[in-house]
């Protein structure tokens, strides 16, 4: 990539995508195209056809994708596999009928089998069962994977894909059923702190282990994919350390000073009991996590305070 090519962030108003495009601009790249999803509807096959016919850009960071924590994941089965299957055929499709130079395709760690063994390696893909929780989404992102490795094995495409560990940051979802458990956690402490309530609901039994990556150390990592990774393999990008998510809720309190009792709902499900990534691929590349946890918390919470209104 040069400083004038043409890159199409596909989803840049989503927590990657924005990620990728405050990246992209700090390295000094402007011919950068987006379009809102009112603007263009990614499921659309026609619509996007017509997109790359007129805007025919050199690169694409396919970020776009419907997402959600496991709760999400688990009630809106059929919207992950069907959306999450339409936006990445239409655009995986049209970035080769259009010619684009490179492509990334940003996946997740869910992808892996749920007893696979740890940390994951990227290997593991499609040795074993999936988290039913997520299996639609996982079933997707590996749809997506093997659509980058296809395209290149057949049409010499110059297609990648990333695997992020749970990720958090700037233009996180604080929704309080759909988002994913950290910012759900940070809304859910602020609230109560802010009420003075005794005690938060954790879901779960509080021993599932996670591993979570600040949003912009993934936007770093894919952009050097993008310049100098240009095999198939697909690569895993975390920190290669992960906490259980009762000492994630304990530092997520002290981090806001909410003094109540943590209250664990053993209805809610726990799903994977433990995902942690083995990154030593990318980590050979030259790519290194900059946001230590508490540091990334801290950085998302002022983040959260400053959208209250819109949160
Ligand atoms: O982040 P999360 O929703 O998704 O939940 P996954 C992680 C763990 O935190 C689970 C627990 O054990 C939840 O039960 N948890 C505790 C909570 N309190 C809460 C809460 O208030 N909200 C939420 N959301 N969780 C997702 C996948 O799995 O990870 C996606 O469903 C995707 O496909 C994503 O891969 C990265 O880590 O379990």
């Amino acid at each position: 990539m040069q400083v004038g090519d043409k890159i199409y962030i596909a989803g840049h108003r989503g927590m990657v995508g924005s990620a990728m495009h405050r990246k992209l601009e700090k390295e000094g790249f402007h011919n950068i195209v987006v379009r809102t999803s009112a603007q263009l509807n990614l499921t659309n096959q026609a619509a996007v056809a017509d997109f790359f016919e007129q805007e025919k850009p050199d690169y694409v960071f396919l970020a776009a994708a419907k997402v959600g924590g496991i709760h999400a994941n688990n009630t809106y089965r059929a919207q992950f596999l069907y959306e999450n299957l339409m936006i990445q055929n239409n655009v995986i499709h049209q970035s080769y009928l259009s010619g684009v130079k490179k492509l990334l395709f940003f996946g997740s760690s869910c992808i892996y089998p749920k007893l696979a063994p740890q940390p994951l390696t990227e290997e593991s893909l499609l040795t074993g069962l999936l988290e039913p929780t997520n299996e639609p989404y996982a079933i997707a992102k590996i749809s997506g994977i093997k659509m980058c490795e296809a395209y290149r094995d057949q049409y010499a495409c110059n297609y990648v894909s990333v695997m992020p560990t749970n990720l958090y940051g700037y233009a996180d979802n604080y929704h309080p059923e759909h988002s994913h458990v950290l910012p759900a956690l940070i809304r859910k402490f602020h609230e109560a702190k802010v009420k003075g309530a005794q005690h938060v609901e954790i879901w779960g039994s509080g021993n599932p282990l996670r591993e979570f990556l600040f949003v912009d150390d993934l936007a770093d990592a894919a952009f050097l994919i993008m310049q100098n990774y240009h095999e198939k393999p697909f690569l895993n990008v975390g920190t290669g350390t992960d906490l259980s998510i009762r000492d994630l809720a304990i530092l997520i309190q002290n981090i806001i000073g909410f003094e109540g009792e943590l209250i664990f709902n053993p209805e809610k499900p726990d799903g994977t009991p433990r995902k942690l990534m083995d990154v030593s691929k990318i980590k050979s590349i030259g790519w290194e996590p900059k946001i230590d946890l508490e540091t990334g918390i801290i950085l998302a919470y002022q983040d959260f305070i400053k959208n209250l209104n819109t949160n």
